[in-house]
């Protein structure tokens, strides 16, 4: 074998100024980068500008563990986990690498000392939406996990031109504006267009016979895109792990282009070349729902196929046989979003590199884990066959082959159940035919989870109970959990100040020692100290919604809040009875002793979804009216706060004093918010749904309000026929409240505004708003009485907080590790560059 001749850069030393930790090298590589990157002197430079110079001086400084991380994994061939997801919802990306890397004070320092403001510069970063919510999030989540945890990882998805929708509010209604996030340029990306891949559309097959005598498949395509990767990395807590988050961009192949400029079709090659970059030109903006879209699944196929043909480069470079494919990585997908993966790994194995059906359905069955996140009907994915096979015409003849193996191997365990036959078939039959995502997930997997204890319960018990039945050893939970760096220590700092003050800083990475704080509670002085630290932060979003919103919120009244995505499941118009009883009840009686609440709202609507829309409207108008009515005065104030992301939400967790978790139960997979309200010392209203009954079950039921019917009733009262009516007629606030809404006194006279909403709840109420409705404003008597003794509330507070520790995504990740990926952690030493030129 040759060796490359040593070039002179393979051995020099990596600049000081581009990795020193000093404040005086920050300060020298900031203006440095001002200089010679933004090519601004600070006379001329923008706030943005320097928001620049600071992310390159830390980027700067994560590369050096980025290339030492990718060196070591090359070097041992280390065992990676493929993380495939069609969202990955990150937030802004400056702060959490300044505390991941351990310099936040440092660099607020040398930023002051340079006359500017650190929280100006962190507000000027424009986030990378490119999820829809908790599904995203989590994602985001789980790379910091495996980086903090040493886990080998590559995170693989699409990057989104733009992102999710921008909300903005006009007339109260939510309008919607392009998230044009690259604009101003991403600095924490890399391309990497050397390793570019194609990906073949549409078109035919036809048989062959190789030289050797073979019978194979060709599959000429009508369509090539070209997949370029940016690279983002990927920092652990304090340590030198730097993962990889590998985002796909869709470009238009040089040659196609060619071909049509020689032929003279130039407006046709521009056109082809605009619709291959519609592949990664948007993100589908639903949530929990599938909209069954030609151009969705092209882009799915387009980051699978771009992603898997990168981990056979990579096992090829690393000189592994493919028959080691399952050995070298473990493909985790995020939902049946990357399902696909399963028929187009078989696709690469067998047409592209001559394995054997058999070999390679052993490799393919190995390689791959689902996780299912959802119980909603309308999440399915399912593709029209005829749309499936026309732009993907040999997935469909694998997808049919191994539907055929599959369902013999059904037909062998339980023979003559033609029932069973036609449930399990990876084609749905029963009337226009569908490819079934979540089966063919099932079945190419090793390994099937569920997001919360109820929520694998339900997929066993329901909707995936034939799988069940047929592969109970595949079936495991992985309760969601979620990062404290971003939802702790960056998002609310003095909190961060006070658990490390009294119980050393040891959570950060082993959230359980917050126990510790348990004896605490006893102390006076700590709950004044914790007390007045909520207050700082709902005075912080006090101001925000000052400036924002133009309303003037109490921060003593209590900050009762629900943020999550709008969605009837969900719930949002369930609070919203509440405040209009509240109304109610102050109307009919001025002088009533209420407890001030501040109701607050925030999240998007899926812009087809005109029930999610309306209840924005509900909200919006609601809060016209209660605010501005002088009998209510400053007793209850509702604002809906614009355009929730990651950014917003890091401002909105630690000023709560009550989190909203009131989706209808045995409907919500997990919910994630609920666990970030919890942790920053929020109480929980809630039912017993998804996540919510474990840390209920953390915190103790006397620190958690519970109210509803659980998921077993909500099963049973559905079948015997709800009468949402009923509960109207016999209930006299509920009553009131939906005649208030039906004569217009939330919309200006007009009764025809919320019709759709009222209609809706009196004929079906599918989500039981009016069977929970008692149970719900019991609950919610109790919590102001809670808050009516501060001291109690304090305690409780605090115990939320100290309890917390099993909702870190660090001990999620930890256990899909154990239990599912059997991926060792790999211990990162930083490396000169001179080693790297081996
Ligand atoms: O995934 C989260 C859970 O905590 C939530 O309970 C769950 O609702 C959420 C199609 C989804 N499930 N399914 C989606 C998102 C986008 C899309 O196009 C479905 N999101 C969830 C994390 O486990």
């Amino acid at each position: 074998m040759q060796t490359a001749p040593k070039l002179q850069i393979e051995t020099a030393r990596v600049e000081d100024d581009r990795t020193g930790l000093s404040i005086e090298t920050l300060k020298r590589a900031f203006l440095d980068n001002l200089f010679y990157i933004q090519g601004k002197f600070p006379r001329l430079a923008t706030q943005h500008d320097y928001y620049m110079a600071l992310a390159y001086t830390v980027r700067d400084r994560l590369l050096q563990r980025w290339i030492s991380t990718a060196a070591t994994y090359t070097e041992q061939s280390s065992r990676t986990v493929a993380y495939l997801s069609a969202e990955f919802l990150m937030g802004p990306q400056l702060g959490n690498n300044l505390i991941n890397l351990g310099i936040y004070d440092r660099v607020q320092q040398a930023i002051e000392e340079l006359g500017l403001n650190l929280d100006t510069l962190l507000d000027q970063e424009e986030e990378p939406g490119l999820g829809n919510g908790g599904l995203g999030r989590l994602a985001a989540c789980y790379l910091d996990s495996m980086a903090t945890l040493e886990i080998p990882s590559l995170g693989y998805g699409i990057r989104y031109e733009f992102g999710i929708f921008k909300q903005g509010l006009q007339n109260g209604w939510q309008v919607e504006f392009t998230d044009k996030w690259l604009r101003l340029g991403n600095p924490w990306e890399i391309p990497r267009p050397d390793w570019a891949v194609q990906v073949k559309l549409g078109g035919y097959t036809e048989a062959y016979l190789d030289a050797n005598g073979h019978y194979r498949v060709r599959w000429i395509p009508r369509q090539v895109v070209k997949g370029v990767p940016y690279d983002t990395p990927i920092l652990g807590y304090q340590i030198n792990t730097c993962n990889t988050l590998r985002l796909w961009s869709a470009q238009a192949p040089e040659s196609f282009d060619f071909e049509a400029f020689n032929s003279g079709d130039y407006l046709g090659a521009v056109q082809e070349k605009i619709s291959s970059e519609n592949l990664s030109k948007v993100l589908y903006p639903n949530d929990n729902v599938s909209q069954g879209k030609q151009l969705r699944l092209a882009q799915q196929i387009f980051f699978v196929s771009c992603s898997l043909q990168d981990m056979i480069r990579i096992l090829l470079r690393q000189k592994l046989p493919l028959s080691e494919f399952s050995q070298k990585f473990t493909v985790q997908l995020n939902d049946t979003h990357p399902a696909i993966a399963v028929a187009e790994l078989m696709r690469l194995l067998v047409d592209e590199h001559g394995i054997a059906w058999d070999q390679a359905w052993d490799i393919t069955r190995n390689s791959f884990a689902y996780t299912n996140h959802t119980l909603m009907p309308e999440a399915l994915e399912r593709w029209p066959v005829e749309m499936f096979g026309q732009m993907l015409p040999r997935h469909l003849e694998i997808v049919y082959e191994i539907n055929h193996h599959f369902l013999d191997e059904v037909r062998a365990k339980f023979p003559d159940d033609g029932d069973r036959i036609r449930r399990m078939s990876l084609i749905d039959e029963s009337g226009e035919r569908f490819v079934r995502m979540a089966n063919l997930a099932c079945v190419g997997s090793y390994a099937i989870n569920g997001v919360a204890a109820l929520h694998t319960e339900l997929l066993q018990k329901d909707v995936l109970h034939d799988f069940y039945q047929l592969y109970p050893e595949k079936f495991n939970n992985k309760t969601n959990g979620v990062t404290p760096r971003r939802f702790m220590v960056l998002s609310n700092p003095r909190l961060t100040h006070l658990l490390n003050d009294t119980i050393g800083d040891s959570w950060v990475q082993h959230l359980d020692h917050l126990q510790k704080l348990e004896t605490s509670v006893e102390d006076a002085s700590f709950r004044q100290r914790w007390w007045e630290i909520k207050q700082a932060n709902k005075h912080d979003l006090a101001t925000y919604i000052q400036a924002h919103n133009g309303i003037t919120v109490d921060p003593e009244s209590l900050f009762d809040i629900q943020v999550k995505r709008i969605h009837e499941y969900k719930r949002q118009h369930l609070m919203v009875l509440h405040i209009i009883t509240l109304y109610n009840r102050l109307k009919a009686n001025p002088n009533l002793d209420i407890t001030p609440r501040t109701f607050l709202f925030g999240g998007k609507a899926a812009p087809g979804y005109m029930m999610a829309k309306l209840i924005i409207k509900l909200i919006t108008s609601v809060a016209d009216v209660v605010n501005n009515d002088p009998a209510v005065g400053d007793r209850l104030k509702v604002v809906f706060l614009k355009n929730f992301n990651v950014k917003l939400a890091q401002h909105i967790y630690p000023a709560a004093d009550l989190s909203e978790q009131v989706s209808m139960a045995g409907k919500e997979a997990s919910g994630t918010g609920n666990m970030k309200f919890a942790m920053n010392g929020a109480l929980t209203i809630g039912t017993l749904d998804g996540a919510n009954i474990e840390i209920r079950e953390e915190v103790g039921p006397e620190n958690f309000f519970l109210f509803g019917l659980t998921a077993a009733e909500v099963k049973a009262l559905k079948a015997s026929s709800y009468n949402p009516w009923n509960y109207y007629q016999s209930n006299p606030e509920l009553k009131e409240v939906i005649d208030r809404l039906k004569a217009g006194d939330f919309s200006g006279g007009n009764p025809d505004l919320f019709r759709p909403l009222i209609d809706s709840l009196l004929s079906w109420d599918n989500y039981l708003l009016f069977a929970d409705y008692q149970s719900y404003i019991e609950a919610q008597e109790k919590v102001s009485q809670a808050y009516r003794d501060r001291d109690r509330w304090v305690r409780m507070s605090i115990l939320n907080t100290a309890r917390m520790g099993k909702f870190s995504s660090d001990r999620s990740i930890a256990e899909y590790a154990a239990d599912i990926w059997q991926t060792p952690s790999v211990k990162i030493e930083l490396t000169d560059n001179a080693r790297l030129s081996r």
